[in-house]
């Protein structure tokens, strides 16, 4: 856990106060900033419409996050910026709700200055639901979640980030941000959900670009601890021809073309145990996912229709089984 204190369970209760004094022996450096008791209206503590402050925006070195629970397992949504890591946690939250789990935003995850976050969290049932959940979420930069089972016990917490953090097209091979470090070596059990799309549908991604993600994701697999899973996310899958019909997909072909468009991405990932390898020659899992589908209305509205169920329910089972060790 290094210098990252992962906050506590009173942090947000204390008010700015205490969160001043854990974020001094933190990661986020907000102690040094003169961060203004969260009222956002002088130098370091004001903070831009994405709810960061000019300092955190800059450097992201300096940005201040909380897991407050450092038991329950953290499912982190790992990817580039646009592959659909807010939309897949959308996509996700509406299956668990349907299921009849309850899936609630973890207020102290980002401190009282971010107002941007504290409006999502005010808000987050009718941003979830909303037909025009591309637009309603594109104010999210950080989300973490909880999920409760019907008796109430916690399952996993689920974070998205915005995704230069994890992987910079133009930046490639730029360490991770402090707050990704302490997020990797948290002692939270974790599963990895690392996002991958078509060839075509990113325009900042091209075949050096995949190759160079590739790298960072080998990177990530040296940093993370030995029990954490990785489960790869083969988003957008209907812009693929590997669509049978909705939610039924080829996947070996599939698993393939990820083999040509992100080559030795599998690699690091070979079971090495002489018996098990024999039926499982690989130690991660993988699903074709497809979060919805977007139409341009009459209005200029982008109007999202959820996916079939099939993708929410393969990714959750695997992440049950993640949880589970
Ligand atoms: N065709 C298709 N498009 C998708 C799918 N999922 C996401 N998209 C498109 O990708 C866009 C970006 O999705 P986001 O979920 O916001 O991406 P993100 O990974 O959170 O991006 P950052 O927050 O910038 O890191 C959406 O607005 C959709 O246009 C999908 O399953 N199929
Ligand atoms: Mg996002």
């Amino acid at each position: 856990m290094a210098e990252f204190d992962f906050g506590n369970d009173s942090s947000r209760a204390g008010g700015a106060e205490s969160w001043q004094d854990e974020s001094a022996a933190g990661v986020s450096g907000t102690a040094e900033t003169g961060y203004d008791g969260g009222t956002g209206s002088s130098g370091m503590g004001e903070t831009d419409a994405a709810g960061m402050t000019s300092m955190e925006y800059s450097d992201p070195n300096k940005i201040s996050v909380t897991i407050a629970d450092k038991d329950a397992p953290l499912v982190v949504l790992f990817g580039s910026q646009t592959c659909g890591k807010t939309m897949t946690l959308v996509r996700l939250t509406r299956y668990l709700w349907s299921k009849g789990y309850t899936v609630k935003p973890d207020t102290a995850f980002r401190p009282l200055y971010d107002k941007n976050y504290s409006e999502m969290c005010e808000n987050f049932d009718s941003m979830i639901n909303s037909e025009d959940a591309a637009r309603s979420t594109s104010k999210i930069n950080y989300m973490l979640v909880k999920v409760y089972d019907r008796t109430g016990r916690t399952l996993c917490q689920i974070l998205e980030a915005p995704g230069e953090h994890y992987f910079k097209p133009e930046k490639p091979d730029e360490e991770f941000p402090k707050y990704v470090n302490a997020i990797i070596s948290s002692n939270n059990r974790k599963i990895w959900v690392v996002m991958l799309e078509p060839d075509d549908t990113n325009r900042n991604m091209d075949v050096q670009r995949r190759k160079a993600y590739v790298r960072k994701v080998h990177k990530l697999k040296t940093s993370i601890a030995a029990r954490d899973k990785v489960i790869f996310l083969f988003n957008k899958i209907d812009r693929t021809p590997y669509v049978v019909r909705p939610g039924e997909v080829k996947y070996a072909a599939a698993k393939r073309q990820i083999g040509y468009s992100y080559p030795d991405l599998f690699v690091p990932f070979t079971n090495q145990n002489p018996i098990t390898k024999l039926w499982k020659p690989y130690n991660f899992d993988f699903v074709a996912f497809q979060t919805g589908s977007y139409s341009e209305a009459a209005d200029g509205t982008m109007a999202f229709v959820p996916g079939a169920d099939v993708y929410p329910a393969k990714l959750w089972k695997f992440i049950l089984k993640g949880i589970k060790g």
